[in-house]
């Protein structure tokens, strides 16, 4: 039998990792832009991370005729206002690394107390079908911002976003321990359900 396919829609290989693993029990086969031939960049014009995954969710499911999975997600410093948040991926300017943007962040908690440095990480995960019927799911994670990196792993502000409850950066985490805990993990566990639901209908 032929199983469904499903889109996930990221040009972010740390993304993709850690979506691979977290829909291994998927009843869907998966699969990527790349593997879809599809070269596009979805411009995130929205000003929330709802708005930008439901742009990217609907945009590449037009495109590849697939159901589709985007991430959008970011860090939110509530010392900063909630800054980066939809910001995250272009905060220190288009094009900049994760390092350039990690660097870009600890200038602008300079100032701030350490104990002041609470933060959150956030992923909304559109599903859209080519019919354009779409569902979101949201998952987050609370932590606090550490003046200097540490660990490996991961992507992004990892290095910077320390668990008091583990006494680990995320970037301290290997995927699995990362997945368990994580704002993507807790999103992704709930759009597993609803893909579990649908595959039964
Ligand atoms: P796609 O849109 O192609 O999925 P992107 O990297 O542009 O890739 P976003 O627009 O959602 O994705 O930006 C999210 C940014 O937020 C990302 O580039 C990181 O800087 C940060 N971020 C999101 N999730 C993170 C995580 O789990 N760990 C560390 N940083 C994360």
């Amino acid at each position: 039998m032929h199983r469904r396919k499903l889109l996930l829609a990221t040009h972010n290989k740390g993304k993709a990792q850690e979506l691979v693993e977290l829909l291994r029990e998927a009843p869907f086969e998966l699969t990527t832009l790349t593997e879809a031939g599809i070269t596009q960049q979805v411009e995130e014009v929205g000003s929330t991370l709802q708005e930008n995954a439901i742009l990217k969710a609907r945009a590449y499911a037009q495109l590849s005729h697939l159901l589709t999975l985007a991430d959008d997600s970011g860090l939110e410093v509530d010392a900063l206002g909630g800054e980066p948040g939809p910001q995250s991926a272009r905060y220190a300017g288009e094009g900049a690394t994760d390092k350039e943007r990690l660097d870009y962040l600890l200038k602008k908690v300079e100032n701030i107390a350490d104990d002041h440095l609470q933060a959150r990480f956030r992923c909304v995960i559109a599903l859209a079908w080519p019919s354009g019927e779409t569902q979101i799911h949201e998952g987050l994670c609370y932590g606090r911002i550490v003046r200097d990196p540490r660990g490996r792993s991961g992507f992004g502000y990892d290095p910077i976003f320390y668990l008091p409850e583990l006494g680990k950066t995320m970037a301290e985490l290997s995927v699995e321990e990362k997945n368990r805990i994580s704002h993507r993990g807790r999103a992704t566990r709930k759009v597993l359900e609803a893909l579990k639901q649908l595959s039964r209908k």
